[in-house]
């Protein structure tokens, strides 16, 4: 079997090399031509855990990446789908490109199975209508799939392998064989349903994430007011065999959970309440995080802001994804309010993509009084004894040392 992966980022990568190394004879096209070369030439575009070891295994096995389309029968989609900022909504621009770009080179009775996330009925909108102006019958010509991926980044290759996946399709019988198709790796339950089904669970997964760190974050402000322990509290209400609330944090950020909540906002505006709360409540931690800062400089009698330095740039830890990340998130409304200089290092952004960003976290250290952990990155542990008798502000609940304040 000869199987086409389009769009080789942070899902379509991982999942062509997991094929591979399953056997499968896999063709990884991206339009990106430094990314295909920097493939080519063995080199990997992003660091994930185990990923290194995978693309040396599937490297040895039957894999190609190349700008070009394969003419195959069976297509994996994983390109972005980002949202347009204005109305809410998805932008579908990239998955319409990728499956014309199928279309063209297809062989009769391929199958397109679209991993990207897309809102509830982009498939029924935005593609279906593709194939039929091409006057394609869809389920005899060409088949139309819906397989969200569901993997998080730093755990990834563990996750291909165990997460339970959802196969959305028009009929059963195209269900089980992508099923087949995915079982070549995937070792837990594998759920065929219809495709606007699997659209929309996936959506509402994150969204459900969402939420309940909203609460967390909402939970964290109250207590900051009377001087509680948020942490405490989450701690003791989890013991509930019945509660389960995720952890506060200065903001929420990646391509997914701050993302997806938007597509159900933008569709139904007048239904989605509770959702668009949510959204403005993480949406609102960076500056929270700002007011403590505030705080903590009066308290010190700290004026200059260039005394403050933010620990970590990805959006979360242990990853050099930086998309939508709280501390860019603060950036963006400290430079608002005129708020030039803050320091900023991160073990794992090795480009320089922001000012006053240090390469060296001693450096980093020794020029600021103030030190923000916005990531909780496994990088810190090793630098217990040059922290422990900073002022920080510990966003992430990681440190406990006397100077040390919280959310
Ligand atoms: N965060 C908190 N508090 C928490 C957990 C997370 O503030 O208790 C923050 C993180 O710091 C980060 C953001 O939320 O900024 C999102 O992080 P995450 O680790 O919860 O999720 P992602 O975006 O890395 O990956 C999610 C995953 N979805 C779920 O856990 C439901 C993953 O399984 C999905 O595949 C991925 O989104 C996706 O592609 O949709």
């Amino acid at each position: 079997m000869k199987v086409n992966v389009v769009g080789l980022g942070y899902i379509g990568l991982p999942t062509a090399l997991i094929l591979a190394r399953s056997g499968i004879e896999i063709i990884g096209t991206d339009k990106d031509s430094n990314l295909v070369d920097t493939l080519k030439q063995g080199r990997l575009s992003f660091e994930e855990n185990r990923l290194e070891e995978l693309f040396k295994e599937a490297c040895s096995s039957q894999i190609k990446f190349s700008e070009e389309y394969e003419k195959c029968s069976l297509y994996i989609l994983a390109v972005p789908t980002p949202y347009i900022n204005e109305s809410k909504k998805l932008d579908p621009t990239y998955v319409i490109a990728a499956v014309n770009s199928v279309l063209d080179v297809c062989e009769p009775g391929a199958i397109i199975i679209i991993e990207s996330t897309v809102s509830p009925g982009t498939i029924d909108k935005y593609i279906r209508p593709e194939l039929m102006k091409r006057g394609l019958a869809i389920g005899e010509d060409v088949h139309l799939v819906h397989a969200p991926e569901r993997i998080i980044p730093g755990n990834m290759i563990y996750e291909l392998e165990h997460n339970s996946r959802t196969i959305g399709a028009d009929s059963v019988e195209i269900g089980e064989k992508v099923k087949e198709l995915y079982s070549s790796f995937c070792k837990a339950e594998i759920v065929i349903t219809d495709i606007r089904s699997a659209e929309m669970s996936k959506v509402v997964e994150n969204t459900y994430r969402d939420i309940n760190i909203a609460f967390a974050n909402e939970l964290a402000k109250i207590c900051r007011t009377d001087e509680m322990d948020v942490y405490e509290i989450i701690r003791i209400a989890n013991k509930h065999p019945r509660v389960n609330i995720l952890q506060p944090g200065p903001g929420v950020g990646g391509h997914c959970i701050s993302v997806d909540p938007w597509f159900l906002v933008g569709d139904y505006p007048d239904l989605t309440n509770l959702i668009l709360t949510a959204r403005k409540i993480n949406d609102s931690m960076p500056r929270h995080v700002l007011g403590r800062i505030r705080d903590i400089m009066r308290e010190h009698g700290i004026r200059d802001i260039s005394k403050v330095g933010l620990y970590g740039l990805a959006y979360k830890e242990n990853v050099d994804d930086t998309r939508e990340s709280p501390t860019l998130q603060l950036l963006k409304r400290m430079d608002e309010h005129l708020a030039f200089g803050v320091k900023v290092f991160d073990p794992h952004v090795k480009k320089r993509i922001v000012d006053h960003q240090f390469m060296n976290f001693e450096d980093f250290l020794n020029e600021i009084e103030i030190l923000v952990i916005m990531v909780g990155h496994n990088h810190l542990k090793d630098f217990h004894d040059l922290i422990k008798d900073k002022l920080i502000l510990d966003t992430k609940n990681i440190v406990n040392f006397d100077k040390t304040y919280k959310l």
